[in-house]
């Protein structure tokens, strides 16, 4: 092997190496339709954590829009209440539910109006400096 396609080896050993890391699977994620002229979208799904050690989401970011928080709604008495959270902790093993009244993704400042038809790419950011895309569906109903 000349010392070339070694080189290219390893580059590509790197670049699978780095896909491998850090991963989680993304299920069942899809945007809620919200109602029109509303700049606010949340976004749903299940994170699973395959690996045997936790995987920690420390940023989010979307094509859609220039806003994306990780929120938590709880009730406080009869107000219904959001928490920004700083980061996501999934388990080992572990699948977490963002789901309406609970975890979710909030989408706002999108330069365009999420319409039915509306593709969004979001991208996490995990602890150990790796990032993972994946693409969501915007519908009236979740899965
Ligand atoms: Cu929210």
């Amino acid at each position: 092997m000349n010392y070339y396609i070694k080189f290219f080896a390893c580059v590509l050993l790197a670049m699978l190496a780095g896909h491998s890391v850090a991963q989680v699977q993304v299920e069942n994620a899809w945007i809620q339709l919200a109602p029109p002229a509303t700049a606010v979208n949340a976004a749903y799904m299940t994170i699973h954590n395959p690996q045997l050690r936790e995987q920690i989401i420390v940023g989010v970011s979307a094509d859609c829009c220039a806003g994306v928080m990780l929120h938590k709604t709880h009730r406080e008495g009869d107000k219904v209440v959001m928490d920004h959270l700083e980061s996501l902790v999934v388990p080992a093993q572990a699948r977490v539910q963002l789901a309406p009244g609970g975890l979710h993704l909030m989408l706002t400042e999108a330069q365009e109006e999420l319409t039915l038809d509306s593709k969004v790419k979001i991208t996490f950011s995990f602890g150990d400096g790796s990032t993972q895309e994946f693409d969501l569906d915007v519908k009236q109903t979740g899965p």
